[in-house]
Parts: structure tokens; C-alpha cells; sequence
């Protein structure tokens, strides 16, 4: 089996919008990578540095050349601060994007975002207990909490709250290691402190770093995004719905939510049931006002409301070329900035919405949390009278859309098993389910476009391996028809028999990005009922076509978190024996879990089945 197919995408309507562009004339993704084609070996290697003004310096990879920067940092050093700097972004995303959540949620509290309510009141308490808030009235906890979770990004010294839910086991190991980290802010600040010119120089030292601020996204940052998300609007339950191109409607109106933060979508969604907006919808000559969302965004008010989603990462520009968006809305993260330029060649209103975020031909409608849901309406209003603009000789909508089911919060999933994780225990311990890997990440166009994705979850399921998923991997596993129950057929007998048995699918799609927090706090829950650490279950992770940031945070706090982790993308450090060796070997004896890189799915699947094989022969589990 080939590592890549010839294609550039195994989705068809992908595939058909691709050609689409081609004849129109209109560059995508595929094409710009093309043109940067030979890719920078150095930056390939991660051998370049520009921390300072005595560079940029470069290694010589073949050693012939300078083996050190001017002030003498060796390829060692180089490739571990970049990829701490890696690090730091990623965990930024999340921070800043959970900080502007948890700042909704106060003004909520206090009765200033006036469009925001509390949804989810169970959620709310059993937070303020966690964070030992005690009082009597619900207002004041809100306050309350949020002011105590908006301390965890400040913090200076202790550890950020939620680390506490990690297993007594993996808080040891960390505390051993001393990568419990303090406030989130703190550890992100810190990375850029130790890699600017001159102050930390040793590759373990720096990783370590990493790890540590990799934990206080994991278990800070993406967990409080997840659980204040929940309390705003709602904890996700299962509900059906469905994914690909072809969820956009020829006669109805179109608006993309493309992005990440919920606090936007979630009112958008509202805005657009509106019966004056459907009213004024109707009287252009549309038959309705129809949202999909694309990426995580996507993914929030999928789980949420059953909102179809559209795609994935490497669609959104190809959501344009259908000619059929009358408004693309877009908020924080993984937004292209050429879909400015691409949307002027259609009637597509391309809508920035973050104060933080600006693009270039982008209409600027700001959103404030005060004003949100009038915003929100002004946002759909414009769309909705751009419907009258759309060129109907240029819309192209590809048939494709699957069906599927969505929401598996770890409320839903206990819901499911009957109230406790014993019947999955139970099950993995007989091996009708050999392990759970949790598949995430985005879209690379260096590979083909959701083949990695859809083939190591299949791989993985017929080998009887539950896959939890979230991101863009969740969505190309809704394209590929995955996440319906129907999909347990596909799965070996074991799976199989539980999936049928509980009605749930063979891939449990569990979120956002920030929602892999949902998959920390299940692995925690079986460690602990076990009495083991997350590193000695039968675990496993892996981001087959991840290109952001945020990949590379997340993959760090896993493999932090004790479950080994497949990368199918190569990241920048092969230019560093001593860092490649540390991230594929030496974490193993430190924190229990490495890294490995494996491009093929079918391969990668196979590494993963051996890790699970021998955790469970670790457990005294049959194999
Ligand atoms: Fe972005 Fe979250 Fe990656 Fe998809 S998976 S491309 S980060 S949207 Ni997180
Ligand atoms: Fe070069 Fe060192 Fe400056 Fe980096 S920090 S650019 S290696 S001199």
C-alpha cells in the first residue's frame, strides 16, 4: 500500500469542487503548496533560528557547513526551542480563546452579556465545587467561579485547578518531573522567555517546558473552554445530523460559521431562526436560512444543536467555489486569509467577527458580548439580503452528505453505558473492545485530504478499537459515514456486539479541539476506577494529517498525559537526533508515553495495535 495515493482528496465532493477551481481559474490550498515546492529543508528540519539579530542562522544537516548559530546554539537547541515556540502558540490558542469564554460567562453571570444564559446548572455547580466555591445563590457562584477560573491563567504560583483531575498516579509523575504547571499565562510567558537569545540551552530541559505548558493547556486552558462552553449552552447529547458540501442548499440561504469560538455561532444559529430574518429570507425569494460550520466552530454547534457541518480544514475554501455561501462568518483560528481575494470572485460575503482577527477583503462586523445577539442578527441579515446576489449560473453544490451521530459529551457516554464507565470497563477487559484511541487533528494538504483520517479509523475499528474523536477528524469520519450506529458493521465482532448493543456508533465524535479535554477526563476516569495510571491503559492517540499549532500543544499535553501518540505528519526536529530521540524514546521512561511518526494509516494503525496489545498484556488483559 502506497503511503499517498495520486489524488489529492478521497472525499468526492472535495475532489469535485477541486476541478471546479481548476477550471475556474481559482487557486486553492493544493496549488499554493505546490508553488512552494521544494519546501525549505532547513525549516523542514527545524534547523533554522531567527531569535535574534546576529542571525538567522542555519544548521548544516549534512555537517559540512556551520554545525552552530553565531552564539553557538547547536541544532539541538534550535530545534527544541522552535518547537517550544510551537508549543506556546498552541496552548495561546486555547488559553486566549478559554479566557474570552470564561469572560462571557462573568459578564453572563453579572447580567451584562444579556444573550448568554447559564444551560447547563448541574455543570455549573459540581465547577464551583471542584473549585471550592461555596455559596448560596447561583448568580454569586457564576461570579464567583468565574473569577476563579480566570485566576488559573494568572496564577503564579500552586497549579492551575483542573490538573487536580488527573490520577493520582500522573500527578506524581509530573510532581517527580516538576512540570506541574502554575497559571496558564505563566507557562506560556515562560516558553518565551527560555527561548529568546541566551537563557535555556539544554533540549530536555526545554521540552520539559514544553510539557508543562502543554499540561496547562490540556488540563487548564482546553478543559476550562470545554466546561464553561458546556454551563453557556448546553452539554452535548447525542443528536443526529449531517456532514459534507452537500448540506448547502441550492433555495435557501447559506451562511458558514467557520472558526472556533461558540460564543459567536451559538448566536448566529439563534439569529437565523429568527422568524424576521426566515421572514425576510422568504420575501427574497429564498425557502430559509440554513447554517453549516466548518472546522471546530463547526464542531460546537454541530454537537450542540445538530447544526450540518460542511467540512473540514482543507474545505473552506471550497465551500466558497460552490457559489452557493452568501456568507462566510468566521471568527478565531485556522481561517485562511486567502478567502478574502476567493470570496471576491463570488457574491460570498466573507464576514471577520474578532476583535483579534482581521483578514484581508474581509467585511468587518465586530462582535461584542454585550451586544451579541443583535450582532449576531445584523450578521444574518446582511447575509440573508446578499442572497439576491447569488450568480444561480455559478452555483455547483456536490450531491455528497452523510449522515451522522454526534454529542458524545462524557455525560452522554456514561448516560449511555447506564450511569458509570464499568460496562466499557467491562468490555475491554473481556476484549470485545481491545483498547480506545482517541484519532483528532486537522487537515494537511502534504497529504491526501482525509485518507489518513478515514483509513486509520477504519483500521482501527475492525481491529476492535473504540476511536473517540474530535476536530477535523471527527468531520471527515462524519464525511465518511463513521459516526452512524450503522457504521458498527464495519467494526470487528467485539466492537461491533457493544455498538449494536448500546446504539451508539463505533467512533464517538466528541468535539472541538479544545474538547480533547473530554477524552482526558474519561481516560482519568478509567484509571481511577482501575486504581492504574493513564499510561497503562490500553490507549492510544493519534493526529494522522495535523498541520496547526495547537496539534503540536495537544499532542504534547497526550503524550504528557501517558498515552502514546502517532503523528502522520512529520514535525519539524529531525534535524535534532537528540530531540527526535527524546520525543520517540526517552519521554517513555519520564512520562510513560512517546511519540511516533507514521505516515501510512495502515501502519499506523498497526503501531497502535501493538501498543494496545501490550498494555493489555501489561493489565494481565487476553490479547
Ligand atoms: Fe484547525 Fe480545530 Fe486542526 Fe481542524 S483540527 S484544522 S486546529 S479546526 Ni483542531
Ligand atoms: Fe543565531 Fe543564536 Fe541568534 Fe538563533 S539565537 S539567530 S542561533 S545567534
Amino acid at each position: 500500500m502506497a503511503n499517498k495515493p495520486a489524488t489529492e482528496s478521497i472525499d468526492p465532493a472535495a475532489t469535485k469542487m477541486l476541478l471546479e477551481a481548476r477550471r475556474a481559474g481559482l487557486e486553492t490550498a493544493w496549488d499554493r503548496l505546490n508553488k512552494q515546492q521544494p519546501q525549505c529543508g532547513f525549516g523542514q528540519l527545524g534547523i533554522c533560528c531567527r531569535n535574534c539579530n546576529m542571525g538567522p542562522c542555519r544548521i548544516d544537516p549534512f555537517g559540512e557547513g556551520p554545525d552552530r548559530g553565531v552564539c553557538g546554539a547547536t541544532a539541538d537547541i534550535i530545534v527544541a526551542r522552535n518547537l517550544l515556540r510551537m508549543i506556546a502558540a498552541g496552548a495561546a490558542a486555547h488559553a486566549d480563546h478559554a479566557r474570552d469564554a470564561v469572560i462571557v460567562f462573568k459578564e453572563a453571570a453579572r447580567g451584562k452579556a444579556r444573550s448568554y444564559q447559564i444551560k447547563d446548572e448541574a455543570k455549573l455547580k459540581a465547577l464551583a465545587a471542584e473549585y471550592s466555591i461555596s455559596s448560596q445563590e447561583e448568580q454569586g457562584d457564576a461570579a464567583d467561579l468565574a473569577n476563579a477560573m480566570l485566576s488559573d491563567f494568572g496564577r503564579q504560583e500552586g497549579s492551575v485547578t483542573l490538573t487536580r483531575r488527573a490520577p493520582e498516579k500522573r500527578r506524581k509523575i509530573w510532581e517527580g518531573l516538576g512540570i506541574i504547571p502554575r497559571g496558564i499565562d505563566r507557562e506560556i510567558v515562560e516558553c518565551m522567555h527560555r527561548t529568546h537569545m541566551g537563557v535555556d540551552n539544554d533540549p530536555l530541559h526545554i521540552l520539559l517546558h514544553g510539557l508543562r505548558t502543554s499540561i496547562a493547556d490540556g488540563w487548564g486552558a482546553s478543559m476550562i473552554a470545554t466546561e464553561v462552553q458546556d454551563i453557556l449552552f448546553g452539554t452535548p447529547s447525542p443528536r443526529r445530523s449531517e456532514a459534507n458540501l452537500g448540506v448547502l442548499k441550492e433555495d435557501e440561504v447559506n451562511i458558514i460559521v467557520h472558526g472556533h469560538e461558540p460564543i459567536l455561532s451559538e448566536m448566529i444559529v439563534e439569529a437565523a431562526s429568527d422568524p424576521e430574518m426566515i421572514q425576510l429570507a422568504k420575501s427574497l425569494g429564498a425557502r430559509g436560512i440554513n447554517v453549516a460550520g466548518i472546522c471546530c466552530t463547526g464542531n460546537e454547534v454541530l454537537m450542540r444543536h445538530g447544526i450540518p457541518v460542511a467540512g473540514n480544514f482543507l474545505q473552506q475554501e471550497l465551500a466558497v467555489i460552490t457559489g452557493a455561501v452568501d456568507a462566510m462568518v468566521v471568527d478565531v483560528q485556522c481561517i485562511m486569509p486567502s478567502l478574502g481575494s476567493l470570496a471576491a470572485c463570488y457574491h460570498t460575503k466573507f464576514i471577520s467577527t474578532s476583535p483579534k482577527a482581521e483578514f484581508p477583503g474581509a467585511l468587518r462586523m465586530e462582535f461584542s458580548e454585550e451586544g451579541a445577539a443583535e450582532i449576531a442578527k445584523e450578521i444574518v441579515r446582511t447575509a440573508v439580503e446578499n442572497y439576491r446576489n447569488r450568480d444561480r449560473s455559478r452555483v455547483i453544490i456536490p450531491r455528497e452528505k452523510s449522515e451522522c451521530m454526534v454529542g458524545f459529551s462524557v455525560e452522554a457516554i456514561l448516560n449511555a453505558l447506564g450511569g458509570t464507565p464499568q460496562p466499557l470497563i467491562d468490555a475491554i477487559a473481556t476484549g470485545s473492545i481491545k483498547g480506545i484511541a482517541a484519532v483528532v487533528g486537522c487537515n494537511n494538504p502534504k497529504v491526501t485530504h482525509d485518507y489518513g483520517h478515514v483509513n486509520l479509523v477504519r483500521e482501527l475499528i475492525r481491529n476492535n478499537v473504540l476511536v473517540v474523536t474530535t476536530g477535523c477528524n471527527a468531520i471527515a469520519c462524519a464525511k465518511a459515514g463513521l459516526l452512524r450506529p450503522e457504521a458498527a458493521k464495519e467494526a470487528g465482532d467485539g466492537l461491533r456486539g457493544v455498538c449494536e448493543s448500546l446504539g451508539v456508533p463505533p467512533v464517538l465524535h466528541m468535539g472541538s479541539c479544545v474538547d480533547i479535554s473530554r477524552i482526558l477526563v474519561v481516560a482519568a476516569a478509567i484509571a481511577n476506577r482501575l486504581g492504574v495510571d493513564i499510561s497503562d491503559l490500553p490507549v492510544a492517540g493519534a493526529a494522522p494529517e495535523w498541520m496547526s499549532e495547537k496539534a503540536v500543544s495537544i499532542g504534547a499535553y497526550v503524550v504528557a498525559s501517558g498515552v502514546f501518540t502517532v503523528l502522520g505528519t512529520v514535525p519539524p526536529v529531525l534535524g535534532s537526533p537528540v530531540v527526535t530521540r527524546i520525543l520517540t524514546k526517552d519521554l517513555g521512561d519520564a512520562v510513560g508515553a512517546t511519540f511516533a511518526v507514521e505516515p501510512d494509516p495502515f501502519k499506523a494503525a498497526k503501531l497502535i495495535m501493538e501498543h494496545i496489545e501490550s498494555k493489555r498484556k501489561a493489565l494481565g488483559l487476553k490479547v
